[in-house]
């Protein structure tokens, strides 16, 4: 008898809970980044920023009601990215998705999203023409026009005898062969020469062609515009085969599992970038507090840029309930995902890439950018990112 009370008792107090817990249901955000392929050297990192944005703002909640990342494996390709799209808005009932990693799965996942208005941010998507895929589309991820100049600026302050340029890019990727027009231009604006242009895949390995032609064309720089894996292994080749010469990296050259790659070939490489561990921010400070708490070292850009993705999210969702007077909890899904979308567009957010805005069409306007110069351990497995601008 006592056991029947006993039960019974467990049951109404469990229903208690689980009505408890729908009443304050966390508002799901999807992630769709690459926990696999090659693209995981960035979506790893990307996951990182992303679960340490979730406990922070969890702290306050959207006015108490706490968010919760929902993460789907895009992989590396397009196919990928539109599977987890489609099962993150259908299945999961997202509210609005951070990803992908790639600008190259982006032009392809991203009309999805927009078609069935889904706000979505880009946090590592830096090529030309992401905002303009829709509506609905923005990012957090400053364009290549914005930051890849500053590296050839400090190339040149650092070897003003610089005259002979060699550009490589993957042509079978969007921000890659989108950055590689940027470098150009910038090259030919301070009238340097292009000496070689060579492309490749990011499913090569071997770049002899290439390595062999920016030697024969004597380049004193060469600009690498690439992934990580395939970046950091033309960089390898080219200077096993005796390249000398400055190397300037693209985005993709932007983390720290491309040291592997390259190894103590790293050593030395200029890559500019969107983020720095010391800016000056209180929401920077713990951000990088709590990172090297976990990881006993600094963040890399990608870290940094998912967690300010997560950031707009989560403060455009308190937005909308000042705007609607009412909780997101008791709001329509399709109001949620509308009313969110303006939100994001809707002022500046202190984070730590700076203080940030989305402007109507969901470009960023961000302020603060950095070149970084990579320095290798004497080993040659480990390195840095040392900020020098
Ligand atoms: C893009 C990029 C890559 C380097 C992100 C990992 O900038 O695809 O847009």
């Amino acid at each position: 008898m006592k056991r029947i009370i006993s039960v019974t008792l467990l049951l109404v107090l469990c229903s208690g809970l689980a009505y408890a817990e729908h009443v304050n249901a966390p508002i799901p955000i999807g992630l769709a980044v690459a926990q696999t392929s090659n693209v995981a050297l960035f979506g790893q990192e990307q996951i990182l920023g992303a679960k340490i944005a979730e406990t922070y703002f969890n702290k306050k909640g959207v006015n108490g009601t706490p968010i919760r990342l929902v993460f789907q494996d895009t992989g590396g390709d397009e196919a990928g990215a539109i599977n987890a799209f489609q099962n993150l808005i259908n299945q999961e009932k997202v509210v609005g998705i951070v990803g992908p990693t790639l600008s190259q799965q982006a032009f392809s996942a991203d009309p999805v999203a927009n078609r069935l208005k889904v706000p979505v941010i880009g946090p590592s998507n830096t090529a030309k023409g992401i905002p303009q895929i829709g509506e609905f589309i923005g990012r957090v991820s400053a364009p290549v026009a914005k930051v890849a100049p500053h590296a050839l600026a400090q190339a040149l302050k650092q070897n003003p005898k610089i005259k002979k340029v060699a550009v490589l890019y993957a042509q079978n990727d969007a921000y890659s062969s989108s950055e590689t027009v940027t470098f150009q231009e910038t090259v030919k604006s301070l009238k340097l020469e292009i000496v070689s242009t060579q492309k490749f895949m990011t499913t090569d390995t071997d770049f002899t062609t290439q390595a062999t032609a920016v030697l024969t064309a004597k380049a004193d720089l060469a600009i690498v515009s690439g992934l990580a894996a395939d970046g950091g292994n033309l960089v390898k080749q080219l200077r096993q085969l005796g390249y000398k010469g400055v190397i300037i990296g693209g985005n993709g050259f932007n983390t720290a599992n491309v040291f592997p790659v390259c190894g103590k070939n790293c050593d030395g490489i200029l890559v500019a970038q969107a983020y720095s561990p010391a800016a000056d921010n209180p929401v920077n400070k713990a951000f990088v507090d709590e990172y090297r708490r976990l990881y006993k070292k600094d963040p890399s850009q990608f870290t940094a840029q998912a967690f300010a993705a997560v950031q707009v999210f989560a403060e455009s969702l308190r937005r909308v309930e000042a705007a609607t007077k009412k909780k997101i909890t008791g709001l329509d899904l399709p109001v949620v995902r509308a009313e969110l979308n303006k939100a994001l567009r809707q002022g500046p957010f202190m984070t730590p890439l700076g203080e940030i805005a989305l402007d109507k069409e969901g470009e960023i306007n961000q302020k603060l950018f950095y070149v970084s110069q990579i320095k290798m351990d004497a080993g040659g497995k480990t390195g840095k990112f040392v900020i020098v601008k």
